[in-house]
């Protein structure tokens, strides 16, 4: 698909300074705070997982807040939900801001939540300032971005631009055997009066604000990060079938034991994987066992592996290699592996990168430009519309761990830079 280039430049420095210094740090970190109390966890973390009712709480939470600055909230077949401004062009295609709003189940409060909250802070510093934008501005929230609970991710995003279908996500079932397809009902139904929107509507730019969740800003303490691009994703889910049998009476050698086989195979894996330069990131997170009995030799293993790399070569190469490996350690017992989620590295327009900058030139505030590690929706938004991302420092880099931590005030910076670009790519009449 060919991408357009971004909107002409079209607004002066001073009404991007006018508009960015309307953010206001303290609104922007009280949103966080009241967003946190949904789903709290133990150790200032949160578990907000997709289409869960805490999900459900955290949606109503957002759109009480759009509602009362009037802006039009909508919502999509797999419940994305989008927040407009009004511009004085309503027929133009929207700028687009936004992130997700599910977490890890052990995750942070501010993964995913701050690109949302830095959007609708965007729109309300326009309004404070009285600034009337030629097209309008969304804010949009995707949803399952985390893909924890219905595997893969990026499932709001990946259904809105096409490179998934909504009836290949229905299936999917979480760990206690619920349906993607009844948890999704479950939310639209919780906001049966938001007029619907259509897939794969025609957008003018996107960008989306998120916490780095690496320690390079924090350790060069600068406020910003500009993403030029997204490293490559493989998911795969490995199924080891063995034969379940007395943990007292069965030899060794009589025993088809699944769990020894995935670890053999998970080894001989991570020996594949090893590189010197450590830029392979080869993670098995989900380990389920069956019948998983302490004096039960298991059954089944069903384990899961993540693998990125920012090279898509190395990516290809290594990816190719994990079935026959898997089916040659497995042993006694049988192994199957099934690809769900492939995504090649991502490289943001360079155009629209170049406007993120010219934000934070205007604003004086320090950055540097990066590639991400993490996946984000706007990997998917970057095959349809001009999109770029931007990065706010996160405490020692840490996120997917209730630990996750960020500044107000870094938070605001990042939020006064979107806030700039967003203006000056929706223009002002
Ligand atoms: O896994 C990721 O990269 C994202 O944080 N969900
Ligand atoms: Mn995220
Ligand atoms: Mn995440």
């Amino acid at each position: 698909m060919v991408i357009d280039s971004p909107p002409k430049v079209s607004t002066s420095r001073e009404i991007r300074l006018t508009a960015a210094q309307a953010v206001r740090e303290n609104r922007l970190w009280q949103r966080h705070v009241a967003m946190a109390r949904i789903g709290a966890i133990p150790g200032n973390g949160v578990n907000r997982q997709c289409l869960t009712h805490e999900d459900i709480r955290a949606r109503a939470l957002l759109i009480s807040w759009a509602k009362a600055r009037g802006y039009r909230v909508t919502v999509d077949d797999i419940a994305n939900l989008f927040i407009r401004r009004a511009g004085l062009d309503d027929s133009a295609p929207p700028i687009v801001t936004g992130s997700h709003m599910d977490t890890q189940p052990a995750g942070g409060r501010f993964d995913g939540i701050y690109g949302v909250l830095a959007g609708l802070e965007a729109l309300e510093a326009l309004d404070d300032q009285g600034l009337q934008t030629q097209r309008p501005i969304e804010v949009v929230a995707w949803t399952n971005e985390e893909g924890s609970r219905f595997s893969p991710g990026a499932m709001g995003s990946a259904v809105f631009t096409g490179a998934r279908l909504l009836e290949d996500c229905l299936p999917v079932t979480d760990l206690e055997g619920i349906r993607f397809e009844s948890a999704l009902h479950q939310t639209l139904n919780a906001t049966p009066s938001l007029e619907r929107v259509p897939f794969r509507r025609r957008l003018g730019a996107y960008i989306e604000a998120h916490i780095e969740q690496g320690p390079e800003l924090e350790a060069k303490g600068l406020p910003v990060g500009i993403v030029t691009g997204i490293q490559g994703s493989r998911w795969f889910l490995v199924k080891v079938e063995g034969e379940s049998a007395h943990a007292g009476t069965t030899s060794l050698r009589a025993r088809k034991d699944a769990v020894r086989s995935a670890v053999n195979i998970i080894s001989a894996l991570q020996d594949m994987m090893h590189d010197g330069d450590d830029q392979v990131r080869f993670t098995v997170g989900r380990f389920d066992v069956t019948p998983n009995s302490p004096n039960t030799v298991a059954e089944e293993v069903m384990f899961s592996i993540d693998f990125r790399h920012p090279d898509a070569a190395v990516l290809e190469t290594k990816a190719q290699r994990i079935s026959e490996i898997s089916k040659r350690f497995a042993g006694p017992c049988k192994a199957t592996v099934v690809e769900t989620f492939n995504r090649a590295p991502s490289a943001f327009g360079a155009d629209i990168v170049g406007r993120l900058e010219q934000a934070a030139q205007d604003l004086d505030i320090g950055y540097q430009t990066m590639a991400s590690g993490a996946f984000h929706d706007a990997n998917f938004l970057s095959e349809v519309c001009p999109t770029a991302m931007l990065f706010v420092p996160c405490e020692r880099g840490i996120s997917h761990n209730p630990a996750e931590n960020a500044k107000p005030e870094d938070l605001a910076a990042g939020t006064r830079v979107l806030t700039a670009a967003l203006i000056d790519l929706a223009g002002t009449v």
